[in-house]
């Protein structure tokens, strides 16, 4: 349990009066990103400037967290790692935290329906959508969905959870709130509009047309790495704190959130402690979305496969390092409406990041979740690219990459652990096909990811299957240095 009188001196505490936070923020999804970030920067604001803002933290599943967090009068450290220094904070920002399952989703719903809450945001990765990657679209066949549909009141899904929420204040006569997501999806608001409002509209249309007309989905644009903690990182951070903090997060110091600046019901100066609020987020989000998640899980898939651990270790590869590079400047940065924004600066921005050995972000981590990952990241860029007939290998090379990492054997014949919601859709898929095009084509034909048009494309297929072969053949560090020759 973190204790705070145990902790060095050089430790940054909250120094402003916790007791004056109101509930007016909901958070779900209390996982190392928000921590990092969102709640980051509300503490900033709380310490800087006295805003009264503070979060209600929930979790869905995982409830171990939010039991830690209590036991320690809900303060965490957060350490910003870089090679040459360590900064540590206590974020003090967090007012409440509930468990879904041992505190009853009636408790969140609850939580949600009290006056001062204005926000609700959200960080629950791509996946706790329940919606389709490929079109956006509510999955109405996702379990959760199913369940929710059937049970309004004691919802298990996100969307439920939120819809539940909405109507009871709309129900009590209270203002409605905004929903924002905090997640990486391209217009993460209309996502997340989206599966509420479609399932507002199976379960009361009158609901739906509410929330069209009082609630708001401000988009967001997120970004810092921040990787998942490790024993390794624990045992090193708990003998340098002096204490145990089960809740510490560590990240590296960047740090860039642009919002677009439409609340319903109010919101904190976030710009006041370094966020961007602006009217368009879109720009913004495709290029994080493309030129970094993109060469992200380029790097992640075909790292992993040569067996790199982490991404610093990737970079450190110069083949690997030119070829993200390359795909940044070459093949995802044509693709970009974003102005005014010095393309080549960013990516060697991007790069010297992915440098900071500091962080230990697992090549493995990336990996999980492709399906849910792959359209924005890869797919939407490639489809620019085929639709001019332009160069886009690279992007060839990482769909591939992703097409051999989730057979589940890495090029030593060892299993590889799969994580993603889709797994078993991913394991018919293996298990039905040859490798090589046979592989390529089964895999094409899962619409939730590649659409329609995809594996229609004799183009698209030949190339997958070309890369797909010469990682079968010759390994990914070899088919990486062909591929930055164009071989
Ligand atoms: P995490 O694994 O630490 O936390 C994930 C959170 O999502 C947990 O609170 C978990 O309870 C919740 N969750 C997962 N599936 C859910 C479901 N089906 N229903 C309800 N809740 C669910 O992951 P982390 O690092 O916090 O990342 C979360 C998301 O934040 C990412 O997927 C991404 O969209 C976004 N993000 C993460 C960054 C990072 O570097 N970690 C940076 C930028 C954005
Ligand atoms: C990563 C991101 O896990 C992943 O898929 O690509 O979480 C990445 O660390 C962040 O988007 C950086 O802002």
């Amino acid at each position: 349990m973190l204790q705070i009188d145990r902790l060095p001196a050089e430790v940054q505490r909250p120094t402003y009066d916790r007791s004056k936070l109101k509930t007016r923020m909901v958070h779900i999804g209390f996982g190392a990103f928000h921590r990092a970030h969102q709640a980051m920067c509300s503490d900033k604001l709380a310490e800087e400037h006295g805003s009264d803002w503070g979060y209600c933290e929930v979790n869905l599943n995982s409830g171990a967290l939010i039991q830690a967090l209590r036991e320690q009068q809900l303060l965490y450290t957060l350490t910003e790692m870089a090679d040459a220094s360590l900064h540590t904070r206590v974020i003090g920002v967090i007012t409440e935290a509930l468990h879904g399952k041992s505190d009853g989703i009636e408790a969140v719903i609850n939580a949600m329906s009290q006056p001062d809450v204005a926000i609700v945001s959200i960080t629950v990765t791509e996946k706790g959508y329940c919606h389709q990657p490929a079109s956006g679209n509510l999955n109405p066949d996702h379990p959760d969905i199913l369940h929710d549909l059937q049970n309004p009141q004691t919802p298990r899904s996100v969307p439920g959870l939120i819809l539940a929420a909405i109507r009871r204040r709309q129900a009590q006569g209270l203002p409605p709130f905004s929903v924002m997501s905090c997640d990486n999806m391209p217009e993460n608001g209309h996502v997340t509009r989206n599966v509420i409002t479609q399932l507002a509209k199976r379960q009361e249309p009158a609901l739906a047309d509410y929330i069209e007309q009082h609630v708001t989905f401000p988009s967001t644009m997120v970004d810092r790495i921040v990787p998942a903690m490790t024993d390794a990182a624990f045992n090193a951070l708990n003998a340098r704190l002096g204490t145990e903090d089960p809740v510490a997060v560590e990240a590296e110091p960047f740090f860039q959130w642009v919002i677009e600046d439409n609340f319903v019901n109010g919101r904190p100066a976030w710009e006041k402690a370094g966020a961007e609020l602006v009217s368009d987020v879109l720009p913004y989000e495709e290029m994080k979305l493309r030129m970094l998640n993109g060469s992200h899980s380029f790097l992640a898939y075909l790292g992993f496969l040569a067996g790199y651990e982490h991404i610093s270790d990737c970079v450190a590869d110069p083949h690997f390092r030119a070829a993200a590079r390359s795909l940044m400047i070459d093949e995802q940065a044509p693709t970009l409406r974003t102005q005014g924004v010095d393309l080549h600066a960013y990516a060697d921005s991007l790069i010297a990041r992915y440098e900071n050995r500091a962080i230990k972000h697992r090549t493995g981590q990336i990996a999980t979740d492709g399906t849910q990952k792959l359209p924005q990241r890869m797919l939407d860029s490639l489809r620019w690219h085929l639709q001019r007939d332009s160069q886009c290998e690279l992007l060839l090379l990482g769909v591939a990459g992703w097409m051999r990492y989730v057979g589940g054997k890495d090029e030593q014949g060892q299993p590889i652990e799969i994580r993603d919601p889709m797994k078993a859709r991913l394991a018919e898929c293996v298990a039905s096909s040859e490798e090589g095009e046979a592989r390529v084509r089964a895999l094409l034909a899962l619409r939730e990811v590649f659409g329609d048009d995809l594996a229609q494309n004799a183009t698209v297929v030949a190339r997958l299957t070309h890369w797909y072969q010469q990682l079968l053949s010759q390994g990914a560090r070899a088919t990486v240095h062909h591929c930055l020759n164009r071989g």
